[in-house]
């Protein structure tokens, strides 16, 4: 049975697990409040790899009076030995009367088993409530926990007219400062951010995470350079104490520049494959392998093509600004032929805007 505090506890424990944003990746955003006789009696979230679980810090800080209690959980939980102790072991000690879980644990070792298991034990569990906020908070980890790959989001700042640039490849800026601040927020929010060499040849940018509240972890800085023109001056080298570079290249890519490259600090990462442009898929599968659960794809305008045609996205994030910039050959997101009928367009879906000062932010899923 669900009563109407239900709902408010769980926002409570959504609130605790949205701390964890841009720290515990790319473990899931948990959060968790014990309630007996109307009083909050533990609280707590998961706030990053190899720290302890939400749930085991709100059991934590009820110590015995959890007998009897209601716990408040936005995942399942867990059930295995990982970098901590099962979660359910904790629970089922601590004996509350009722667990509600909001959203099921999508990683396959948990799946299920955790609510199976406090059932089994005899305890009253609730599941789904609020399942949807989780499906937002937690997009990125779902994505990467079930199919091994990061949950990529591209981001442009657009005109009204839709270009990214202007036809001489000018830039800067077109969105407002204000703007520009926020993205930084969503730069802190992903574990790597990747362009494409032309972005760095053009903009020589710096790629790090400049905000005044921003207190995360390090950003992985990506780049896709076939031909590794990547130049040993660039500004994004550095920064590397903000964060690693990783450059992905062809295999026939020179070994010396590879080798100048590698004693300045940047990991080189050779694919295989004699087409250009590299083989986005295989980037994807590699930056998995190695936790990246999140990516931002911030350009440029090849770039952001081929991870649309390919089917590589699932998200856009584009900041549109009140200018028209006009000519025919400036850049927008997607580049090439473009389809014959509007019927055949990509149609993205949970469309959602917001106003900041005069420029519009809108994302959308693809
Ligand atoms: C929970 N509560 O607060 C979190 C859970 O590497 P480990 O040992 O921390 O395990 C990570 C996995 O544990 C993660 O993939 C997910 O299945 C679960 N995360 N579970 O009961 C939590 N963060
Ligand atoms: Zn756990």
């Amino acid at each position: 049975m669900i009563n109407t505090k239900d709902s408010s506890y769980l926002e409570m424990a959504y609130g605790l697990a949205e701390k964890a944003k841009g720290w515990a990746s790319p473990n899931p955003y948990v959060g968790a409040v014990i309630v007996r006789g109307g009083t909050i009696i533990g609280h707590g979230f998961h706030e990053r790899p190899g720290q302890p679980h939400a749930e085991a810090i709100a059991l934590e800080r009820a110590g015995r009076l959890a007998r009897g209690s209601s716990l408040y959980v936005t995942l399942e939980p867990c059930v295995h030995w990982g970098r901590t102790p099962p979660c359910v072991e904790a629970v089922i000690r601590a004996a509350p009367k009722r667990v509600v879980v909001s959203s099921l644990d999508p990683n396959p070792i948990v799946f299920q088993k955790g609510v199976r298991r406090l059932r089994a034990a005899g305890i009253d569990v609730t599941v789904g409530l609020l399942g949807e906020r989780n499906s937002v908070l937690n997009e990125s980890y779902i994505k990467y926990i079930t199919r091994g790959v990061p949950f990529v989001t591209l981001k442009a700042a657009l005109s009204l007219d839709g270009r990214m640039a202007t036809r001489t490849g000018d830039s800067r800026w077109i969105s407002s400062p204000e703007t520009r601040d926020y993205v930084h927020l969503l730069r802190g929010e992903h574990d790597a951010i990747m362009v494409g060499i032309g972005t760095i040849l053009k903009d020589d940018p710096r790629l790090t995470v400049r905000h005044p509240q921003w207190t995360g972890k390090k950003i992985v800085r990506i780049i896709l350079d076939s031909a590794l023109r990547l130049p040993v001056q660039a500004r994004i080298l550095t920064t590397l104490a903000e964060g690693q570079v990783l450059v992905f290249t062809m295999n026939r890519a020179s070994y010396r520049k590879r080798a100048a490259l590698e004693k300045r600090g940047v990991e080189v990462i050779a694919i295989s494959g004699q087409s250009r442009p590299i083989e986005a898929p295989e980037v994807m599968a590699r930056l998995g392998e190695r936790g990246i659960a999140s990516l931002l794809v911030e350009g440029g305008s090849r770039l952001l093509t081929t991870m649309i045609e390919e089917k590589l996205a699932d998200k856009l994030f584009l900041t549109v600004s009140p200018r028209l910039i006009g000519g025919e050959t400036a850049p927008s997101i997607l580049e090439g032929e473009g389809v014959r009928l509007v019927r055949r367009s990509w149609r993205l879906r949970k469309v959602s805007a917001f106003p900041i000062g005069d420029d519009i932010i809108i994302q959308g899923y693809f």
